[in-house]
């Protein structure tokens, strides 16, 4: 990683009272998680409509469930990266901090970070079609695709697909985290997929400095305040340490 001039973003999070987060799959990525888009992501070998829309769960919800099944025994291999855990730091130390995700990896839980707005759901927990109950199950492999409900009904990943509403009043909560906050650090997110990459021009809006991490260029990086180019996994920690 190249030397990167990290005084003027460490002094805007000292110094800021309130901090929000984002991030994406691009903060797991040194856990071993593939990553959706770009060099290895995961729809560069499938498609993500005939995987992450309910009309492709519909068609055949046990492929689906294959991919989804096989998805949580690659994350149950990995671990919590520096990334994670510097951002548990973080936390410790605002008096304001909400860690906004877009991922279902479950991977900020387990690095220990206490209030997790999670947009796109949880790949461990499991929702039933036919009643709505909806509920944590962990176990690697499930013993039966497509899983079922204790009703009978078959269950699905309690995720977000393409064409879904975001969880009841989460994106309001996220905006408002985000207006709240002095800096707003986003983190390995192509910030392709809205209404997620929409809370980077509105934290800007709102007056918060935003600082971007990542390996790559993104819609947003001119937008940002400072653009911080490589892996989460070596840059947040010098940036929080
Ligand atoms: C590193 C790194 C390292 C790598 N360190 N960096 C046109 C315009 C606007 C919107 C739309 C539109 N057409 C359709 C829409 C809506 C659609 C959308 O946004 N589509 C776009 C693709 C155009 N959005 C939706 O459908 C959403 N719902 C919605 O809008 O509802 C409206 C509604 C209202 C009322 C009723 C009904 C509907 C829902 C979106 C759900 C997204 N779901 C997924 C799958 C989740 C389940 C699963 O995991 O299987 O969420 S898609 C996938 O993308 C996943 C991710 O959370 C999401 C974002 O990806 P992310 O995290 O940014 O990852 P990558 O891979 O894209 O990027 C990784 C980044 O990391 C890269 O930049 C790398 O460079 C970087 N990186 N290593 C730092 N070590
Ligand atoms: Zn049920």
């Amino acid at each position: 990683m190249p030397d990167l001039d990290l005084s003027q973003p460490r002094q805007w999070i000292s110094e800021a009272e309130g901090v929000a987060i984002l991030t994406g799959a691009g903060i797991s990525a040194e856990s071993g998680v593939p990553t959706f888009r770009g060099a290895g992501g995961l729809w560069n070998n499938f498609r993500a409509e005939d995987l992450a829309t309910p009309e492709a769960f519909a068609r055949d919800p046990r492929l689906v469930w294959e991919w989804y099944d096989w998805r949580r025994g690659e994350i149950a291999k990995a671990l919590p990266n520096p990334a994670h855990k510097a951002l548990v730091q973080l936390e410790i130390r605002k008096r304001i901090f909400t860690l906004i995700t877009q991922n279902v990896d479950g991977l900020h839980d387990r690095a220990g970070s206490g209030k997790i707005l999670k947009l796109h759901g949880d790949i461990w927990r499991l929702r039933c079609l036919r009643c709505g109950a909806n509920w944590p199950d962990r176990r690697v492999p499930l013993p039966k695709l497509p899983p079922h409900c204790q009703c009978g009904g078959v269950a699905r990943p309690g995720v977000v697909w393409f064409g879904e509403p975001l969880p009841d009043g989460m994106m309001k909560e996220a905006e408002h985290a985000a207006a709240a906050a002095r800096v707003f650090l986003v983190i390995g997110t192509s910030a392709n997929v809205y209404p997620a990459a929409g809370l980077i021009p509105f934290a800007r809006h709102s007056g918060a400095r935003v600082i971007e991490i990542n390996t790559g260029e993104t819609p947003y990086t001119n937008l940002a305040d400072c653009s911080l180019r490589g892996p989460a996994g070596e840059i947040l920690p010098q940036l929080i340490g």
